[in-house]
Parts: structure tokens; C-alpha cells; sequence
């Protein structure tokens, strides 16, 4: 063996441990422990569809809270949608009216529902891509930065209101 293939079997060998152990970690779900709040479950989210291309959609689901921090509420992110907003329903000059909801506090055993008539995720600027039948993914975000990505069921208007 002469040196030259020495040293490239000597590469090859190392070449062979990095995969190893990128395999190794690999295995461990780093992308969901970014996208997931100890303790935060969300269970039946959807996207509901505007009747009228071009208007809002509404995205709700149950939030179950858990975890030992304290957090709030504050953000969301739709994919396929250029934006989100949460709203809360509210009185406002004698009518009942939608309004930006104030950042949610989450301490440990709450509960929130985000249903028609009363909190819920508006979506602004729907793609085209967003067809019922399908899904896409929601990311909250808490104070301190934290997110929390879940997937919710894309169903056409007029259901579930
Ligand atoms: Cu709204």
C-alpha cells in the first residue's frame, strides 16, 4: 500500500464514522422539539375555507395547556396564508364586533377553546394551494419565542360554523 492510498482509505474510514454518527442523531426529533411547547396539545384544528374567494379564512381548535412555565399567547403563522391574526369577539358601540385579542396567559391545567363566536385565528391573503380536503400547518408562537406547530384540517365554508 503506498501512501497515497493509505491516506484515502484513511479518509474513506473517517468519512464512515461522520455518517455514523450523523445517523445517530438523526434519530433524535430535534425538528419537533423546536416546533413543540412542552406540555401545549392542540386538538381539533381546522381552517375553514372563506365562502367568497379573496375573504379571510378562520382557523379553530382546543388548546390544552400543561406545561410549568407561564406563557402567553401572542402570535400565529398560517402556511399559505400571508397572514394571522387572532380576534376575539367583543362589544363595541352597542355591537358585537371581532377585535384583536389581547396576548393569551397560559398557566398550567388551562384550557381554551378557539370556536365560532368567540376567540379564533383569522387568515389573511389564502393561497390558492389551500383546497379542502387537505391540511396545513399552524405555528403559535408564546412569549419568549417559543413555537408550537401543529396541522389542521382545511374544510370548505359553511361547515362547522
Ligand atoms: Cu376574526
Amino acid at each position: 500500500m503506498n501512501k497515497s492510498t493509505l491516506a484515502a482509505s484513511a479518509a474513506l474510514a473517517l468519512a464512515t464514522l461522520g455518517l455514523a454518527s450523523c445517523g445517530g442523531t438523526a434519530e433524535q426529533p430535534a425538528a419537533q422539539a423546536e416546533d413543540a411547547i412542552e406540555g401545549m396539545a392542540i386538538s381539533e384544528a381546522r381552517l375553514i375555507l372563506p365562502a367568497v374567494a379573496g375573504n379571510p379564512g378562520v382557523v379553530y381548535f382546543e388548546l390544552a395547556y400543561d406545561g410549568d412555565r407561564q406563557v402567553a399567547l401572542n402570535r400565529a403563522k398560517i402556511e399559505g396564508a400571508q397572514s394571522a391574526e387572532f380576534h376575539q369577539y367583543g362589544e363595541w358601540a352597542g355591537e358585537m364586533q371581532m377585535q384583536s385579542m389581547q396576548p393569551l396567559p397560559l398557566k398550567k391545567g388551562d384550557r381554551v377553546s378557539f370556536e365560532p363566536g368567540g376567540n379564533h385565528l383569522m387568515a389573511m391573503g389564502l393561497s390558492p394551494d389551500l383546497q379542502a380536503g387537505g391540511t396545513t400547518n399552524v405555528t403559535l408562537t408564546v412569549s419568549g419565542g417559543a413555537r408550537h406547530t401543529f396541522p389542521a384540517q382545511i374544510q370548505p365554508a359553511g361547515e362547522d360554523r
